[in-house]
């Protein structure tokens, strides 16, 4: 089976983070193994939760994982709470040829998430202008580029390197869309909206990409099939707080793979 490391927060509550990416990236056919960032009670969105940093775990476990002589086929990081976390994950991408997704978890709605500190928010960036793949929300390509034009925040990124560059969350007639931004090419995709955003969400969008890119199929395909497989999932879920997530679960098996004999 491809594998793909997942480098994530596991939180108790606020369905997010290796929480959704664990059980997307395996419903899609792919192993995943887990690379905690840290363990959080809940998620930061709460009014208080309780954390165990693991900064100082990932430079061994990634040389543990260099000793076992593991590879991967894809790397998805999301959500960093110290610089030295983002040093580890820097060297362990420079001797691997794996896709590397950054999902740059800053902010949303036009605010940072708590504890992102101009210089955590600098090193995320080094981060992310290494991948091949980013999937900024508005907010996040605002602190990636100081544009708040999509077009041109997202050219800036591609002309840095990246190549693929994937504007989420951008709301319009009623509607909300995922714009795939490559050399010389730019494909929005629309689904159903409903008012208010969620935790979770982008941790999803990222890892039903990554899981179907690694299942074969083309970026513009996967962006299409996490648009509206969010769409699907909020409109079926009973959110009283927007802290505790959506109900993926629900709807997992929407995203299996079929193909298998039985
Ligand atoms: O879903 C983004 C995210 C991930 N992990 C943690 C968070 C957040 C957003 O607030 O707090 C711990």
């Amino acid at each position: 089976m491809k594998k793909c490391a997942l480098i994530n927060d596991l939180s108790g509550f606020g369905k997010c983070s290796l929480g959704v990416g664990i059980p997307i990236i395996s419903v899609l056919g792919t192993e995943a193994h887990p690379m905690p960032t840290a363990v959080l009670s809940a998620q930061t969105g709460y009014d208080s939760y309780e954390k165990i940093d693991l900064t100082d775990s990932m430079q061994p476990f990634f040389s543990h994982w260099e000793k076992m002589n593991v590879s991967f086929d894809g790397i998805l990081t999301g959500y960093f709470s110290a610089e030295k976390q983002i040093d580890a994950v820097l060297e362990f991408v420079k001797n691997t040829d794996a896709l590397l997704l950054v999902d740059p978890v800053m902010g949303d709605s036009g605010e940072r998430y708590k504890g992102f500190s101009d210089s955590l928010c600098i090193k995320i960036k080094e981060l992310a202008l290494q991948a091949d793949i980013v999937t900024p929300n508005i907010t996040e390509l605002y602190l990636l580029t100081g544009e708040t034009d999509i077009t041109k925040g997202a050219q800036i990124l591609l002309d840095s390197g990246i190549k693929t560059v994937v504007v989420t969350g951008i709301k319009q007639h009623g509607q909300i869309g995922n714009a795939v931004f490559e050399k010389g090419k730019c494909r929005t995709f629309f689904s159903d909206y409903s008012e208010g955003s969620f935790s979770g969400t982008g941790d999803i969008f990222a890892s039903v990409i990554m899981g179907k890119l690694l299942a074969g199929s083309d970026v513009f395909s996967a962006v299409e099939t996490a648009g509206d497989f969010i769409s699907l999932v909020i409109r079926n879920s009973n959110a009283v707080n927007r802290n505790d997530g959506i109900d993926f679960e629900k709807f997992l098996y929407r995203l299996g793979v079929d193909e298998y004999e039985t």
